[in-house]
């Protein structure tokens, strides 16, 4: 961990009078929340910020709220805006003013309904819903009694999974898991005797080079699907949708960032990792157990070619 940290510095130090020199010394705020990859890669670019000379300062908030924080400028910026978790948060705020969007990741997500392969087997209309639903009491437990059972996402990713088994006339019940590592833990569980399973899952991440699995395709994604009842097949319900199968992953920044941090705010515009550099930042921590700070300082280490080319 040292020798990375002091060939990182070491490397970076002759960049570093080239910029940063109009920033503010004031933290630059930094989110974290609940899963790997957000995690790490805010230490990646934060140790880019402070390879820069800037100050960076880590907040643990919420993932819908934080939206709203770095409207008010409470935090600086986000740099994982997903389309299915945050979407509706992030139009919520970008119209009430505030921050904006500072561009695309170059990855493309998908965050949904999921299954390992296994579940397949005992399953073989999949990946439609509509044989999903047909399957229900495989998945059904002493929790769920005759319902299927399928573990969402912690509460603050508002997955809306209830109101889309509603909506749809699903025989499942969603349970909401405590944290990402209880689907991990779910999926690990059922292995062993290739029981069926459902989990909230999404690419990019660690899982996919772990267990091959699929998502559940549902009616596709409409724009409004979430606020217009006319969107999707039920014509009285919202949250009738899949989320989007191809969706967006975004950087959102505090309006003032661009004037406090204007060698920041830059860099930050041109950031853009790939699926395969996120989901390797999610193993780090999820496969390799290492800590976030020591993952994001390896990651930089591997991937000077990457990321020395955003400070120039
Ligand atoms: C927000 N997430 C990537 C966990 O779906």
């Amino acid at each position: 961990m040292k020798k990375l940290t002091t060939a990182l510095a070491t490397g970076v130090l002759a960049l570093s009078p080239l910029v940063a020199a109009a920033d503010s010394t004031d933290p630059i705020v930094i989110p974290i929340h609940n899963w790997s990859s957000q995690i790490v890669m805010s230490n990646v670019v934060g140790q880019m910020f402070e390879e820069m000379g800037l100050n960076v300062e880590y907040v643990t908030t919420d993932s819908q709220a934080v939206y709203e924080s770095v409207r008010l400028g409470d935090v600086t910026l986000e740099l994982e805006v997903w389309e299915g978790a945050f979407g509706a948060s992030f139009r919520a705020a970008l119209e009430k003013g505030g921050l904006h969007d500072a561009g695309d990741h170059n990855a493309v997500t998908r965050e949904d309904w999921w299954y390992p392969m296994w579940t397949k087997d005992a399953c073989p209309g999949l990946p439609s819903w509509e044989a999903l639903n047909d399957c229900a009491a495989l998945f059904a437990t002493a929790e769920t009694g005759t319902k299927g059972r399928y573990l969402d996402g912690p509460v603050d990713w508002l997955k809306h999974g209830k109101e889309r088994v509603e909506a749809l006339g699903m025989n499942f019940e969603v349970i909401n898991a405590g944290s990402a590592a209880a689907l991990w833990a779910e999926i690990g569980a059922a292995e062993a005797d290739k029981r069926p399973v459902v989990v909230f899952n999404w690419t990019p991440n660690f899982a996919e080079a772990v267990w091959p699995g699929e998502f559940v395709e549902f009616p596709a994604w409409e724009d409004g699907c979430d606020k217009d009842p006319a969107k999707g097949p039920n014509p009285n319900a919202l949250y009738d949708c899949g989320n989007p199968a191809t969706g967006y992953l975004k950087k959102a920044a505090w309006d003032g960032m661009k004037d406090k941090w204007p060698d920041a705010y830059n860099v930050l515009t041109k950031i853009s990792f790939t699926n395969p550099q996120i989901a390797e930042m999610a193993k780090f921590v999820d496969v390799d157990e290492m800590e976030p700070e020591e993952a994001a300082a390896e990651w930089l280490a591997q991937n000077e070619a990457v990321w020395k080319g955003w400070l120039n």
